[in-house]
């Protein structure tokens, strides 16, 4: 029996290894031989990079969409909008920063340029920034007050720096190559430690008229060798979009999917670089969706990688602040039903705040974030199965209790640094007579939130009905939400 359990751990150390073809881990070859359950060993053994695992237990990030559109009404703003319009009367980075904290967020990214182009830095690149507006005689920095605010109030930073520029007159020429860099690398070396730097991947017409191809690898290589901890977001190899700007994501939602066979191409072809040795890839494919990672996918693939989800929304219906939306912030209600289907369905919430013109968030946007913040600690201060005795095997857990309980939400976790295997589960109460199911879902990944109808028990049963390997759950939680006032 022992040198039975000794050989398959011998084996699945040998896969285990198989999976570590990328320095990190995060990214593995398929090979055109390989049998569905060496696949599914393999998928079930990548795990995510030192940056990945600190960016998802973030949770809750917050965005900060502020500028020329600000000021102009507009969404995507235009060529040539003058800098005076730039003039916010009480421009607060605190509380921002405060805003978020409260709300429970982790980090802050601020939209240091949108596609416009104007810089809300006094970039040295450009004379279309803060310094030549009007707002503190053009010596104000937006992206220092924000970075000074965050470090603080204990916030993380994070940077969105948009590659279209509609105003750049390189824009659309190799020379903007190196501009974008440049901005790149000022933002990354000015203002101490950055922990995601988010690219879109919008690429529209510069001032000629012109659309630029976009050298996204050189891109990462500067953002790796200058904050090797932050992660590189959205059109860029290490956190993916979530496919949605509705701040809901998929019922089923897999850390591990195909990657392109430059994910690994790139690691070969650059090995000689430390820090490109990490499963950099530009990523390809549709990540609209709805299947990005079952079998029958990863069956299909070359190569898989660790990329997890982002969801991005705006707290209003626009990224940026527009008057007329004061009365169409998100409830509460909304607000935390957007957090059960991001944060509780394996991925990370991005909640866009757009301060306004005064260079505040509304005191709307703060109310709808105070009280859905106090609903959801509210449920989560208490884990009604804290105290419980816990028996598990591998493919099931028993929670037991020494009174019934009442609860009507869960909370599961994957042990997610060793990678991600659940693919099915149900979750069953003891009612004297037998077991009854209280909820199914399908993946589980570093967080899985189930609400369903107040349950009394005291036994409770979560059965694993498939997993691509032996599973590991981190964290069992019960819960009872405040009953609603009517
Ligand atoms: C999009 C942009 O075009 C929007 O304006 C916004 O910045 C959003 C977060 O990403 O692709």
């Amino acid at each position: 029996m022992k040198h039975l359990s000794t050989l398959i751990l011998g084996m699945l150390l040998a896969l285990g290894a198989q999976a570590q073809e990328s320095p990190t881990g995060n990214a593995v070859r398929i090979n055109p031989g390989d049998s569905l359950p060496v696949i599914l060993k393999k998928a079930a053994h990548i795990i995510p990079s030192a940056r990945q695992i600190s960016w998802q237990e973030l949770e809750f990030t917050v965005f900060i969409h502020f500028g020329m559109n600000t000021f102009t009404n507009r969404e995507w703003g235009e060529k040539g909008t003058p800098p005076s319009l730039f003039n916010p009367t009480a421009l607060d980075a605190e509380q921002w920063v405060k805003t978020a904290k409260m709300a429970g967020a982790k980090l802050l990214i601020i939209v240091a340029k949108h596609h416009d182009g104007f810089c809300l830095w006094p970039s040295r690149f450009t004379d279309y920034s803060v310094k030549n507006s009007p707002w503190k005689g053009g010596k104000g920095d937006v992206v220092g007050e924000v970075a000074a605010a965050c470090k603080k109030h204990g916030m993380k930073l994070g940077i969105y720096l948009s590659p279209w520029d509609m105003n750049s007159p390189l824009y659309g020429t190799e020379a903007y190559n190196e501009h974008f860099r440049n901005q790149l690398t000022e933002l990354l070396t000015l203002y101490g430690p950055v922990d995601e730097v988010w690219f879109d991947g919008a690429c529209g017409e510069g001032p000629n008229g012109k659309r630029q191809v976009y050298d996204w690898l050189s891109y990462y290589r500067v953002a790796r060798m200058l904050q090797p901890q932050a992660v590189i977001a959205v059109t860029g190899p290490d956190v993916r979009w979530v496919g949605t700007e509705s701040g809901y994501g998929r019922e089923t939602e897999w850390s591990v999917v195909p990657a392109p066979a430059s994910a690994l191409k790139d690691i070969a072809l650059t090995s000689a670089e430390k820090v490109m040795k990490e499963g950099v890839f530009f990523p390809i494919g549709d990540m609209m969706e709805q299947d990005l990672g079952s079998r029958e996918k990863i069956a299909q693939a070359g190569a898989l990688i660790w990329y997890p989800s982002e969801v991005d929304v705006s707290i209003r219906p626009g990224w940026f602040y527009h008057p007329g939306e004061d009365s169409l912030v998100k409830s509460a209600e909304t607000l935390t039903d957007i957090w059960y289907s991001s944060v509780g369905r394996n991925s990370v919430l991005l909640l866009n705040l757009p301060p306004d013109r005064r260079g505040l968030i509304h005191e709307n946007d703060v109310a709808a974030l105070k009280k859905m913040k106090s609903l959801l600690d509210a449920t989560f201060s208490n884990n009604l199965a804290k105290n419980a005795a816990v028996f598990k095997n591998d493919s099931s857990m028993l929670v037991r209790f020494p009174a019934p309980v009442l609860f009507d939400r869960a909370m599961l976790q994957e042990d997610f640094r060793h990678g991600q295997r659940v693919e099915s589960f149900i979750l069953e109460s003891f009612n004297g007579n037998g077991w009854k199911e209280i909820a199914r879902g399908t993946t589980i990944g570093y967080k899985r939130l189930l609400r369903f109808e107040p349950v009394k028990t005291d036994k409770v049963r979560l059965r694993i009905t498939s997993s691509r390997d032996v599973s590991e759950i981190s964290h069992f939680g019960l819960y009872k939400a405040p009953a609603e006032k009517r």
